[in-house]
């Protein structure tokens, strides 16, 4: 399977998010995938190609042109207020607010943003564009006639929305390639998020169209992050009805309770019969992993990649997402790219 990857993806190294409490060294941090593609070189799963570079038009088939404004510009615009210190946003315009942009950076960054665990950094700018960049360029890979490739894309991005980041994302990286698919002639697009995370961006991004089936396996909203979406009961709205399907599954759940969701969800993919499968693929379903609670052992990511194949026969994107054990994180990616490949 060919790989695609920029080291350029280290450029975005926030100093600090705000997780339980705590002022803390980011969970998303460039050694995540420094670690994946060590593993990929040990195991030779194949070619490693540089991204090419792509002009802003994808991007904007999917996000709000002010949106992509505002991430160009906001570091330098914080940088004259605040200094050298990472851009992060304190108060959100919950219920009861006016969803109104404010003029300056500090209202713009919690106009646009969902939470305090996403800090946008001098480098930033460039990774994200480099990470949308990389899952364009698998795209183009899948055009050319190959069967797989796995996108190395950091920072993630499936809770990114057309002009909302949070959750460690910026662009939503799987959504502009399902996107770039659909306007390079697929009819339809499935999205498969195995991310322990639902992925709200791309969810939202979706909602309301038939051409692109979103299909999640996450921990339930009602306990887990990003709490307000992601529930089963969220199937789509108008001609998209139907075309949204969330597997919520509790604190805990081990292979066992996983993968029947699994089998529910690729059988929902199988009878939409897509031209193109994206795979928003997180590992942070592992049992180790440091702010997830689900059970995955590393040999069930093996499982997952092989049920995956055997049911879904079209052109497959990999698309990396979150996974934050990062001693094992390179073990639990090619594992399921290896079962993806092995059948
Ligand atoms: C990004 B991706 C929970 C805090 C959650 C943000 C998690 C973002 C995950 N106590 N903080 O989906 O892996
Ligand atoms: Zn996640």
């Amino acid at each position: 399977m060919i790989s695609v990857f920029s080291k350029d993806h280290r450029l975005h190294f926030g100093q600090h998010e705000l997780i339980d409490g705590r002022f803390v060294t980011p969970f998303e941090c460039p050694e995540r995938m420094e670690r994946i593609m060590q593993r990929i070189a040990e195991v030779k799963l194949g070619e490693v190609v540089e991204p090419l570079e792509f002009s802003l038009d994808p991007v904007a088939r999917v996000h709000a042109l002010e949106f992509i404004e505002f991430l160009r510009t906001a570091y330098s615009r914080w940088r004259q207020r605040h200094g050298d210190s990472d851009a992060l946003p304190i108060c959100w315009p919950s219920r009861t607010f006016r969803q109104k942009p404010p003029a300056e950076i500090d209202g713009e960054l919690s106009y646009y943003s969902f939470d305090a665990g996403t800090p946008i950094t001098a480098g930033t700018w460039r990774a994200i564009t480099v990470s949308v960049n990389v899952a364009l360029t698998g795209v183009d890979i899948l055009q050319g006639g190959q069967k797989s490739v796995f996108s190395a894309c950091r920072p993630p991005g499936h809770h990114a929305a057309s002009d909302i980041y949070g959750g460690y994302s910026f662009f939503n990286n799987a959504a502009v390639a399902a996107q770039a698919m659909v306007d390079g002639g697929a009819e339809r697009v499935a999205l498969l998020d195995v991310d322990y995370h639902h992925g709200n961006g791309s969810q939202s991004i979706f909602y309301d169209r038939a051409d692109v089936l979103y299909v999640s396996l996450h921990g339930d909203p009602q306990q887990e992050f990003p709490y307000f979406l992601g529930y089963a009961d969220e199937t789509g709205t108008g001609t998209g009805e139907g075309y949204n399907r969330n597997f919520p599954m509790p604190w805990g759940t081990q292979w066992e309770g996983y993968q029947e969701c699994l089998d529910r969800g690729l059988t929902l993919i199988q009878n939409f019969s897509p031209d193109a499968l994206v795979v928003s693929l997180g590992v942070d379903t592992y049992e180790k992993d440091p702010i997830s609670k689900f059970r995955l052992r590393s040999e069930d990511f093996l499982k997952i990649g092989s049920k995956i194949v055997q049911k879904i026969h079209c052109p497959c994107l990999f698309v990396m997402e979150g996974g934050y054990a990062v001693d094992e994180i390179g073990i639990n990616v090619v594992n399921l790219l290896t079962g993806f490949l092995n059948g």
